[in-house]
């Protein structure tokens, strides 16, 4: 019955032994079967100069050279501590064959050069896409001589993540190698925006967790951390003029993110070469802001709640109300001059407003498009003009431009979630567009997000299966996604990148890690390679399985839950 899969499963394991698992996959990458043990005392210079590095070193400030000699630190680190030791060639004796023998010529790695060609400008540790040049070329020599040229500091880290995949810890403890030099890996991404949306509203989470999705993004070449801060179920954000949001909005006092979590996760992640930046969803998904400004908000009450959002608890702003205005004023010229040292853009929202929420709304009492459009169009102006004072880049969702009509600038980033087809209108109206398809790059999907009921009785004769985006999202279905399939040429230019979506309905802390990774680390490849090789064929699924398991141990290795996609029997050598 199954005789199918025989020619397949023959396929996966004869791939396997010739693995050097780099993830994501280099744009070119040669490499050969010489080893090089890497000196435990190695010699850093950087353009030219000895650099100091100690282990758990973390950068003051926000200078190249601070934040190369961190990432130094961390890489060496991760090298020697995570006590990598190729897993699928350990099986069943394998390992001897995989293994070199360390009593026998060994040539010593002991120097690494890092060259950075041009100095970082001020913006560089919280660009806009495309700002930074993110490239790098890395060289090991069979002589043990090791050279990483990068234009910028970030390129720097982002080489040396590669470089940290290229070792295994030797079964006998006390060497570390690499078996596949002489190698020379040119690398550049081939979108600018890799990122996560990350809802701590839904569920409030750690500051540890958000650091050590922050460590696997970093390690994945993922770039931007999009935290979805508040929604209509919590407001965890401390803003000090207006103390009361968090106060009634937050699940509990402990369960807040105060200024100085925001920073340090900001500066937490610009050392990484991770852009951290806020979403304030609005004028719906606020409802919660009703518990301390009730005067501000429609429908946070209504039952019920389909007729009025998406789910429940509703809650929108009165769309043409002066407290309102002056509420956002306040809020915005408090928030915006804390984020904007670290992050180059934020997101207003603009998600599923429901027209009916105007119905309640004293000063409108109307559901009509044509009478709330105008509105809607004056809203958005007024906070993206909020933004743009403060140095900020406006990102919005789909639905303002696309559902609601309204005039956006130019210098908007969109965010498509609806499909490819939004993709193509928005770009062909001229839009800069990250794509979160709900279909593919959803990671909460298929999780029975829903308890489908009305006065109180269930459907679930009806809908037994609870998902708004079911199935789950496999790996292979993230990684079979090409943003740019179906659009022209100009098109394609103005797709910056992407972002797998972590809506927290079903997620917290303890179940974070699983349902995360190493998933995201395969829109990093989708997004940091292309759905394209060199030779311009979609990505092989059979040859990315062998690498991403390699780099789901090395996740585990460092602490990261990333769940398993395949059996173990499936990662063993041949022969
Ligand atoms: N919350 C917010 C959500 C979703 C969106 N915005 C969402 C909608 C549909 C699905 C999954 C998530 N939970 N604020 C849409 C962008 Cl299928």
């Amino acid at each position: 019955m199954f005789s199918h899969l025989v020619p397949l499963l023959t396929v996966v394991l004869a791939t396997i032994s010739s693995v050097s698992a780099v993830w994501p996959a280099p744009q070119s990458y040669s490499k050969g079967s010489s080893v090089l043990y890497l000196h435990q005392n190695i010699k850093i210079t950087y353009n030219g100069a000895f650099l100091p590095y100690t282990y758990g070193y973390t950068a003051q400030g926000l200078s190249s050279k601070e934040i190369v000699q961190a990432a130094v630190s961390r890489a060496l680190g991760s090298i020697f501590d995570d006590k990598f030791v190729p897993w699928m060639l350990k099986r069943r004796g394998e390992l001897a064959k995989f293994e070199p023998d360390v009593y026998k010529g060994q040539r010593w790695l002991e120097t690494l050069q890092i060259v950075q060609t041009t100095e970082d400008k001020s913006s560089a540790f919280k660009p806009l896409a495309g700002e930074v040049d993110e490239s790098y070329n890395l060289t090991l020599g069979t002589e043990g001589e090791v050279k990483l040229t990068a234009v910028s500091a970030v390129g720097i880290l982002r080489g040396l993540e590669t470089f940290t995949q290229l070792f295994y810890q030797h079964s006998s403890g006390t060497f570390w190698y690499t078996p596949f030099a002489p190698v020379a890996i040119q690398d550049s991404p081939r979108f600018p925006h890799r990122g996560i949306l990350f809802d701590t509203a839904r569920h409030w989470f750690s500051i540890a967790d958000i650091k050590r999705t922050i460590d696997a993004m970093a390690f994945s070449k993922l770039n931007r951390l999009h935290v979805h801060v508040t929604d209509s179920q919590s407001w965890p954000l401390v803003v000090p003029s207006l103390p009361e949001l968090s106060e009634k909005g937050a699940y509990s006092p402990a369960q807040t993110y105060s200024p100085a979590d925001i920073e340090g996760l900001q500066r937490y992640g610009a050392v990484r070469g991770v852009q951290v930046y806020l979403e304030i969803d609005m004028p719906g998904h606020i409802g919660v802001v009703a518990e301390s400004h009730p005067e501000l908000i429609v429908a946070y009450d209504a039952q019920p709640y389909y007729w009025w959002c998406a789910q429940p608890p509703c809650g929108a702003f009165k769309l043409n109300n002066t407290a309102v205005d002056s509420f956002l004023e306040k809020l915005f010229d408090d928030v915006l001059p804390r984020v904007a040292p670290y992050s180059a853009y934020f997101h207003t929202g603009g998600d599923e407003l429901n027209a009916n929420d105007s119905m309640l709304d004293e000063g409108i009492r109307s559901n009509d498009t044509e009478v709330l459009q105008p509105l809607l169009q004056k809203f958005i102006d007024a906070q993206h003009a909020r933004v743009r004072k403060h140095g900020l880049t406006p990102m919005i969702w789909e639905e303002v431009p696309l559902h609601w009509n309204v005039t956006i600038g130019k210098d908007t980033v969109v965010q498509a979630w609806l499909g490819a087809d939004s993709v193509k209108m928005l770009t062909g109206m001229g839009h800069k567009v990250i794509d979160s398809n709900y279909n593919f790059w959803y990671l909460d999907c298929g999780r029975g997000q829903w308890l489908t009921f009305e006065n109180g009785e269930a459907w679930d004769e009806f809908f037994p299966f609870n998902d708004w985006c079911g199935p789950t999202k496999s790996w292979q279905l993230i990684y079979s996604y090409d943003p740019i399939a179906n659009l022209t040429e100009e098109e394609s230019k103005l797709v910056l990148g992407g972002e797998a979506a972590v809506w927290s309905e079903t997620i917290d802390g303890a179940t974070l890690d699983g349902i995360v990774w190493p998933r995201a680390s395969v829109l990093g490849e989708a997004l940091w390679s292309g759905r394209k090789d060199a030779a311009g064929q979609n990505r092989s699924q059979v040859e990315a399985a062998p690498r991403l398991a390699e780099f789901r141990e090395r996740l585990v290795a460092k602490g990261i839950g990333a769940a398993v996609f395949w059996q173990e029997w499936c990662g063993q050598a041949d022969g």
